[in-house]
């Protein structure tokens, strides 16, 4: 073999041990966006893909040509906190949320319970527009912190939203890979309107919290899949 033979498989093996270690060496982080941070002190990263499937196919009844979601909003927080239940009554933040899609003063009430160490962070994201669609965000949790919650507002609608309440992502000692939850549309017992774009109408008192009787409305809206990605 002549010199150059050997330079030529010295560089060839140069070549691919530097590419295979590049590709080794990558972290997995690459693919999560810039703008998240990084905290995951005995914690865990999560992406949740919000998929609507709501549309004049699924239910062709009413259906409004606006339809569309409001952006996702939440938090991280232990179990001392409940922001919303099934059969509870909707504070300020979930009535502000289900009526107009307006975030702010749920994420008030989010900053309260961080205040109080009940809570780690607010979870914020973008609506879906129109739907059907999809949106995601990416977030860390932490183990004191292990339950989410995330709601969006059916728009259209007088009060009505879907979301997940406490949800957990630690269970038997170890963050979960995944949870899919399907979504079902519920009332948030503050606005009496009937259909899509009835008139507002407060209810006072608030009623329940509950699944939507709205024939319009019933059957899978979507669902949410968390997937844990370090
Ligand atoms: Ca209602």
């Amino acid at each position: 073999m002549n010199v150059g033979g050997v330079i030529l498989i010295v560089s060839v093996v140069v070549i691919a041990l530097v590419i295979g270690g590049y590709y080794v060496f990558i972290p997995e982080e690459s693919d999560i966006p810039e703008t998240i941070v990084l905290d995951a002190e005995m914690g865990a990263t999560y992406e949740l893909v919000f998929t609507a499937t709501w549309s004049g196919e699924s239910h062709p009844s009413d259906f409004p040509s606006s339809a569309h979601w409001s952006g996702l909003i939440g938090a991280t927080h232990n179990e001392n906190v409940i922001f919303w239940d099934l059969g509870g009554i909707s504070s300020d933040g979930i009535k502000l949320m289900a009526e107009t899609g307006g975030k702010g003063d749920l994420i008030k009430e989010v900053e309260t319970k961080i205040a109080g160490q009940n809570a780690n962070q607010v979870l914020s994201g973008s609506g879906i527009s129109p739907s059907p669609g999809q949106a995601r965000i990416v977030f860390n949790m932490s183990e004191n912190y292990p339950l989410v919650t995330l709601v969006s507002m059916v728009a259209p609608s007088p009060d009505w939203f879907v979301g997940v309440s406490g949800l957990s992502l630690y269970e038997d000692e170890n963050w979960v890979d995944s949870k899919e939850i399907e979504l079902f549309a519920y009332d948030a017992g503050t606005d009496g309107g009937v259909d899509y774009t009835s008139v507002n109408v407060e209810t006072s008192p608030r009623k329940l919290i509950s699944k939507s009787d709205y024939p319009a409305l019933q059957g899978s809206m979507g669902k949410f899949v968390f997937r844990r990605l370090n």
